[in-house]
């Protein structure tokens, strides 16, 4: 089947947004009386669990025990909700860039006819905020297929939020590419019986992304002639299953 969409991740794949979401996770603990930090190298570590609250709700297990008792969840969902207002600041100030090459990729997708989705584990407000910035108003017109955040049960490495992708585009996994950064995210995408093309993220160099079909250490070198080669290889492969 010819290659007939491509689904994105966003944290790590589209912008390197994690430096963001660590310090505004630091910003809302300091303001919350706490004396947790998440240096980079821990919150590489915390990257593993997927989820703003899901991971303030690890963290509290393993280095806060008696915080963890009772009342986790509300501190951890209140926690989160000031991270992501602080988080949205950012964007809607500074802002973040889309990695180099994707605002391309993406103009380059439309005009061919591929259709266009994400697929991340962040939440919808923080996908609205980074793609209005980037692409405009009328970004939602180029991904009318966005899955994010709490929409599904099970966060990534589940393959939940691509099965929901594939789901609202009504297309099969093999017509589809899904683009990722993360292990997590790839181990997610191919779960969901989809190719994936992982840019590695140099916020997560050591990511174990051997599951991925093809893995680029430069986002700039994504095109889409590359991956429709990439189609026609692994559909064969595919088709063999
Ligand atoms: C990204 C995440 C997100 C962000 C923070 O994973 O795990 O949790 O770190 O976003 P992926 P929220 O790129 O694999 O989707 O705080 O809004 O959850
Ligand atoms: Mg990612």
């Amino acid at each position: 089947m010819t290659l007939r969409a491509l689904i994105f991740d966003v944290d790590g794949t589209l912008a390197e947004t994690e430096e963001y979401h660590r310090r505004a996770f630091n910003r809302a603990f300091a303001e919350e009386g706490l004396d947790w930090y998440w240096d980079e190298a821990l919150y590489r570590a915390l990257l593993k669990v997927t989820g703003g609250r899901e991971r303030i709700l690890h963290f509290m297990a393993q280095h806060a025990p008696e915080k963890s008792a009772g009342g986790a969840e509300v501190l951890a969902r209140h926690l989160h909700a000031r991270k992501t207002e602080i988080y949205l600041a950012h964007m809607a100030g500074e802002g973040i860039p889309l990695r180099a090459g994707m605002a391309a990729l993406i103009e380059e997708a439309q005009a061919h006819g591929l259709r266009l989705a994400i697929a991340t584990t962040t939440s919808p407000a923080n996908v609205e905020a980074l793609m209005g910035k980037s692409l405009g108003a009328g970004w939602r017109t180029l991904f009318p297929v966005v899955m994010a955040g709490d929409m599904v049960a099970r966060k990534k490495p589940a393959p939940d939020v691509y099965e929901a992708a594939l789901n609202a585009l009504d297309l099969p996994a093999s017509a589809c590419i899904a683009l990722e950064d993360s292990a997590n995210g790839t181990t997610s995408a191919k779960s969901a019986g989809l190719r994936v093309v992982a840019v590695r993220s140099p916020y997560l160099p050591e990511d174990d992304l051997s599951g991925a079909d093809l893995v680029l250490d430069d986002s700039r070198v994504l095109d889409l002639a590359l991956l429709e080669a990439l189609d026609a290889a692994c559909f064969p492969r595919i088709n063999r299953n």
